[in-house]
């Protein structure tokens, strides 16, 4: 077949929400895209274990630390999946991390703030996780087989996370004074970030509309970015907080809540490496690739030993 055909059967999948799968021919671009998208998903998953990682230790209940053991696990395995999606594309494993550690792949810029209270631990499950599962729902239809399929687990793990951080941050809420303060100023720190995680406006995002064509996105930055604050804005309501935006406000001919401004310039910022946490974030990470050399030399030569003691029983038995 010519370059031509194949590229009409690839449209033609496109245009019918047939999956494309790994031994399709597909083109340069479109694989180029995934491996961005999916492995900068990857990276997030597994640098967005840090922060909450922080309270495993100071979680104020031994369920409180069971159920952020979990989720931070749950992290962990989000980060293998995609990994494993990825390589389905081409790129190794280890070309991935490297492209990590050397700051050349970026992941999501929300994993570059501190997080100062246990209050922390219920706006992220709240608001990132919460911003997770807006963005990857459509992400179960994404036209790539292996990312789709690789979301639908993770959208249900997410939901759950997204119901945990709700929950923590209810009790604070309606705790002591100082407790409900401690939930508002979360909230203050953690809003607009949690906006920012959803990539630039449309006008300034060189990858919305390809991603659209191919079916990779099937809503815009914005798009994702609205529906958040519209449900968000109610749930602040129902828990007697305060919206941390004076410019809030319900427009009734968009049917749609108004916003602010979100500060770009620190979005920039953070995204090309001057967030408040990422030289501590890939410094954490750095060191864990580095101290796990001896494992993965352990792991080699286990399964070097295994396949020699292997082909030595074949050969007595032949
Ligand atoms: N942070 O053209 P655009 C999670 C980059 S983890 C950093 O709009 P695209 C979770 C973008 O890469 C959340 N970089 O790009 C884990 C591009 O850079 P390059 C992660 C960002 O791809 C643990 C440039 O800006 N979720 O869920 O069409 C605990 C222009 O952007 C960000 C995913 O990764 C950002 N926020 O749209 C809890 C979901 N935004 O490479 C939760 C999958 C943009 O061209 N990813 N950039 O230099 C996506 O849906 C899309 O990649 C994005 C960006 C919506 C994020």
């Amino acid at each position: 077949m010519s370059t031509i055909d194949f590229q009409e059967q690839f449209d033609h999948k496109i245009d019918n929400d047939i999956s494309i799968e790994p031994r399709d021919w597909m083109p340069d671009d479109y694989r180029k895209t995934l491996i961005r998208q999916i492995s900068q998903h990857a990276h997030s998953e597994i640098v967005g274990m840090l922060p909450e990682g922080n309270w495993i230790t100071r979680a104020p209940s031994l369920r409180r630390k069971a159920v952020l053991l979990a989720k931070v696990q749950d992290e962990a395995g989000h980060g293998l999946y995609l990994y494993s999606a990825a390589e389905t594309l081409g790129i190794t494993r280890d070309q991935m991390y490297e492209q990590l550690h050397t700051g050349k792949a970026k992941y999501s810029s929300i994993f570059n703030y501190p997080t100062l209270t246990w209050a922390d631990m219920g706006a992220i499950g709240w608001l990132v996780d919460g911003a997770a599962i807006m963005n990857q729902v459509p992400l179960c239809r994404t036209s790539y087989g292996p990312y789709a399929r690789a979301m639908v687990r993770v959208c249900k793990e997410e939901s759950f996370h997204q119901r945990q951080g709700f929950e923590v941050m209810m009790q604070l809420a309606k705790g002591t004074p100082v407790q409900k303060k401690m939930a508002q100023d979360a909230l203050n720190r953690w809003w607009w970030p949690a906006l920012m995680m959803f990539g630039p406006t449309d006008d300034n995002s060189p990858n919305t509309a390809k991603s659209m064509r191919w079916r990779i996105k099937r809503f815009t930055n914005d798009e994702l970015r609205q529906k958040m604050v519209d449900v968000t804005v109610e749930q602040i309501r129902l828990l007697g907080l305060t919206v941390p935006d004076k410019d809030i406000k319900w427009n009734e001919a968009r049917g749609h809540y108004d916003f602010g401004v979100i500060n770009w310039d620190e979005f920039y910022a953070v995204i090309s490496g001057n967030g408040p946490c990422n030289k501590e974030r890939l410094e954490t990470r750095r060191k864990a690739w580095e101290e796990g050399q001896w494992v993965r030399d352990a792991a080699m030569a286990h399964a070097k030993k295994r396949a020699a003691r292997k082909a030595d029983e074949q050969s007595k038995a032949a």
